[in-house]
């Protein structure tokens, strides 16, 4: 099993290569100038993940609902992820009849910063997880008007004959039909008109039949996942490629369809939030204004999922995942970690209820007294008791060359939101980093 794992780790770094190169996305994008650019951090968010790697037939021990954040629960720490949205100026693709009321969004590839997580994996040791940018902008649609969209995401993932596909499924007015586009970098497909859920055409399968309120918007982020694992000096490629983040500010369904494989059947769903306060003020944005204050925060969601997508010969990932991103422009950037736009007594409590905890996957030198897991220096030979299966492929000799260089369970209770300084304890600079904006409110 070893050397099969070693083999199919060899050519997934080759594959890999080839994945990463970057490919062109969209290239009838259209060019519209940029008349706002503003940098937004995400402030709170989840993202969930059931995972299967498959190697042959051998199916690798799978993650539900809890990778990759192992051992805790699956909430963002705040202040990590950023980028610059680029607004252009509003267009009237009705030629007259709504007047200008589509905005294009522009995400430059090089302001995107995503997730870098380090979490105890049973498969395959220390694991890091990436989410970083491909190279190619990300690129996204706001709809400035009341009921001239309807944006939601229903999907159902299937794989046909050896290539995965996503399907439209119900409420969607396309349920059946292939969503997934190669002309979009396998997001799903807009439409002849390039704009996702725009009404007045109704040409693509986005949307539940509910028009949705202004603000309403699509959001398209390509990113490529990269997993390595620790050997003791530094993080081995273990596998990586294409990662999709199709966002909405309307709700976001995916079902993974794989009879007889162990995600058959999972599915998540997600609901963001338009952006504020366009939904209260219609049609009001002025991009020429500068001091205008609209478009402050937005929540999208994304659930999307791979079934049997090939990593390398032989090697298969099932993955299924929803993910949700409380965005906040720059100047009113405050720690709102349970997003409900104002710091109160609950947000100081996430911290305080997380006292001195810490989190997975930290250095073990920076944690005083830290004694790992009894099976730690035999997991090459000891079985799981709840998985049946051996901790993990490493020889036990790794273990006396590389020590225990990650603690590998956080702490019962850590909560990343309150994790200001994301370094993997919550102490006494997170609760004043959170008290000290006390009753401050991004909305007036
Ligand atoms: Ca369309
Ligand atoms: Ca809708
Ligand atoms: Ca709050
Ligand atoms: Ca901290």
């Amino acid at each position: 099993m070893k050397n099969k794992i070693a083999l199919a780790f060899a050519s997934l770094m080759l594959m890999t290569t080839v994945l990463f190169a970057p490919t062109a996305i969209a290239p009838e994008w259209p060019p519209f100038p940029t008349v706002q650019s503003d940098h937004y951090t995400v402030v709170g968010g989840t993202a969930e993940t059931c995972v299967q790697l498959w190697m042959g037939t051998l199916a690798l021990s799978p993650m539900e609902w809890n990778c990759p954040f192992g051992s805790r629960a699956p909430y963002f720490t705040p202040m990590v992820q950023m980028q610059t949205i680029n607004f252009s100026v509003a267009i009237d693709p009705t030629e007259g009849v709504l007047g200008p009321c589509v905005v294009f969004l522009t995400v430059p590839w090089q302001s995107i910063v995503s997730v870098d997580h380090v979490f105890w994996s049973d498969t395959l040791g220390f694991t890091r997880v990436q989410l970083l940018p491909t190279g190619d902008d990300g690129m996204g649609w706001l709809y400035l008007l009341p009921g001239i969209s309807d944006v939601d995401m229903y999907v159902a993932n299937t794989n046909v004959e050896g290539t995965p596909v996503s399907l439209w499924t119900g409420p969607s007015p396309m349920a059946g039909a292939v969503a997934s586009s190669p002309a979009w970098g396998g997001f799903p497909d807009p439409g002849v008109d390039n704009m996702p859920g725009f009404l007045p055409t109704s040409d693509d399968g986005f949307g539940d039949g509910i028009p949705d309120p202004a603000g309403s918007s699509v959001l398209f982020i390509p990113l490529q996942m990269m997993v390595t694992s620790w050997n003791g000096t530094d993080w081995d490629l273990v596998f990586g490629g294409p990662f999709l983040l199709p966002l909405t500010t309307g709700t976001a369904y995916d079902i993974a369809v794989a009879p007889g494989d162990w995600v058959d059947g999972k599915n998540i769903t997600k609901t963001g939030h338009p952006w504020m306060n366009l939904m209260d003020n219609p049609g009001m944005w002025d991009p020429y204004e500068p001091a205008n204050e609209l478009k402050k925060w937005v929540k999208y969601v994304c659930a999307w999922s791979f079934i049997r997508y090939q990593m390398a010969p032989g090697v298969w990932l099932d993955l299924v995942y929803g993910v949700s991103e409380y965005k906040v422009k720059d100047p009113h950037l405050i720690p709102d970690i349970n997003g409900d736009q104002t710091v109160t007594i609950a947000d100081v409590r996430i911290a305080g209820r997380s006292y001195d905890l810490y989190d997975e996957g930290i250095p073990a030198s920076s944690r005083p007294g830290y004694e790992p897991p009894w099976w730690w220096e035999d997991q090459a030979t000891t079985l799981n008791p709840e998985t049946g299966m051996y901790y993990g492929p490493y020889p036990a000799a790794w273990v006396a060359v590389f020590g225990c260089p990650y603690t590998v369970f956080a702490d019962p209770d850590f909560d990343a939101r309150a994790d200001m300084n994301n370094n993997g304890h919550i102490n006494i600079y997170d609760v004043r980093a959170i008290a000290k904006h006390y009753l401050e409110t991004i909305d007036p």
